[in-house]
């Protein structure tokens, strides 16, 4: 491997705020980045070094994109699986994750039952196409339920609860289209774990110990995670406890607020989950720590010698860096978007500990009516110590789209709970009111 200049391009499908994420972190490696996207300047245009404007699924903006580049990547599951297929093939060009593993998430449905096959405790679901199916699972799963678009959502559009029989068919309407429901999860916590999978080139034993291990090599008890696979070596960050409301993320906390018993298991999941996809990259993978009342014999793995309290369900993943994992821009030695950008250039991957423990909020559209994005109350996050403003620029801002986040390092051994409470108040100090 040499560096040079032009260094090699990666064109991602997608020019949102992860792809301006990932071209932030993919420049100081030599990398320049090109996306597509629909928008023009979109949120990763300044960052790129190029933008090819046109929708995900438009073929002639995906092979602009594809002559240009050395590795093709995508930051949205918009992205067409079909379509990377061709053109990775008419340009000879590597796509990563592959394609076939971006077919079976995109479907959440198609998702859960490869993970749930491959032995990836999932909560129950089942396929729903009409009101009568809606209502036969509300029978068999106790309400509320959790009504999915299969394709399609994200930022909690395309999720539904449904409390009662009565609200089946409203529900199906609002999601439109192809669904599934799941059981509803009466959860302890939520946590996420990025997952990332390197090249198979960089595989030599002295990697699989010492520098890997996210959460065992921050607390200064470094193992391998687990042995190097054929597939590639492969790593976890540290366990992340996510707070959602209205399906949509808010704050992070690292170290999650969860026993190490929890964390280690988390991170098996998400480690497990990555042994039932192919290709290269960041996976976002979301997990419920389930509470105490839930029962053991209740969820589809069937495992059944597991404290209640321990439990670890997948709820969602995602192929590509994820919400949850901003905080490693400044919480971890490597960020999850220098992560990615290596794993889908063939670099070896880096190191996943942690720094310092971590709190980050989401900024989120506060408005009503769709408008122009001016946000106020910035000031208090730039006096803060230690306090980081990411600003996505958008140039629109309506009701909780997301708009920027802050992350908030804290010193060893600080306080969680009022790390967190201290970038709440710096948040909603922020506002796009005018
Ligand atoms: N994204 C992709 N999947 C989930 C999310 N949040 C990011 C990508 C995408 C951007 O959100 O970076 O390009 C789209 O944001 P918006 O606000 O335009 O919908």
């Amino acid at each position: 491997m040499t560096l040079s200049t032009p260094g090699p391009t990666l064109g991602v499908v997608g020019g949102g705020q992860l792809g301006r994420m990932l071209a932030e972190a993919a420049a100081p490696l030599g990398v320049e980045v090109v996306v597509a996207d629909p928008t023009p300047d979109a949120p990763a245009a300044p960052v790129a070094r190029d933008q090819v404007v046109g929708d995900f699924d438009d073929p002639d903006a995906i092979r602009e994109l594809a002559a240009q580049s050395d590795y093709l990547t995508f930051e949205i599951e918009l992205a067409d699986p079909d379509l990377l297929e061709s053109v990775a093939e008419e340009f000879d060009v590597p796509v990563h994750p592959d394609p076939d593993t971006l077919r079976t998430i995109e479907d959440k449905l198609v998702q859960k039952r490869r993970l749930r096959d491959a032995g990836v405790p999932v909560p129950r679901f089942r396929a729903v196409d009409t009101v009568d199916d809606v209502r036969a699972a509300g029978d068999e799963l106790g309400y509320p339920l959790m009504l999915k678009a299969r394709t399609g959502g994200y930022d909690g559009r395309g999720n539904v609860p449904v409390e009662s029989p009565d609200e089946a068919a409203g529900a199906l309407d609002a999601v439109g289209g192809d669904a599934m429901v799941e059981e509803f999860v009466d959860y302890e916590r939520e946590l996420a774990v990025m997952a990332c999978q390197g090249s198979a080139e960089h595989r030599s034993a002295d990697r699989s110990s010492g520098r890997r291990g996210g959460e065992a090599a921050s607390n200064g008890t470094a193992k391998p995670s687990r042995g190097p696979r054929e597939e590639g070596e492969t790593d976890a960050f540290p366990v992340t406890e996510t707070i959602h409301r209205e399906e949509i993320l808010r704050e992070t906390v690292s170290p999650a607020r969860a026993d190490e018993t929890v964390r280690e298991r988390a991170r098996e999941v998400a480690l497990d989950v990555l042994d039932a996809l192919e290709g290269r990259g960041v996976f976002g993978v979301e997990l419920f720590q389930a509470g105490e009342s839930r029962s053991d014999s209740t969820h589809s793995s069937g495992r059944g010698s597991q404290d209640a309290d321990d439990e670890i369900l997948l709820n969602e993943i995602a192929p590509r860096p994820h919400n949850s994992g901003h905080w490693t821009i400044e919480g971890c030695h490597t960020s999850q978007f220098e992560q990615h950008v290596r794993a889908v250039t063939g670099r070896p991957l880096g190191d996943t500990g942690r720094r310092a423990p971590t709190v980050s909020t989401n900024i989120l559209g506060d408005v009503e009516a769709r408008q122009d994005a001016t946000l106020r109350g910035e000031k208090a996050v730039f006096e803060r110590p230690r306090a980081h403003l990411h600003w996505y620029g958008k140039r629109e801002v309506y009701r909780l789209r997301k708009m920027g986040h802050v992350t908030l390092v804290g010193e060893e051994g600080a306080d969680r709970p009022y790390l967190l409470d201290s970038v709440r108040e710096l948040r909603d100090g922020l506002t796009f009111e005018g």
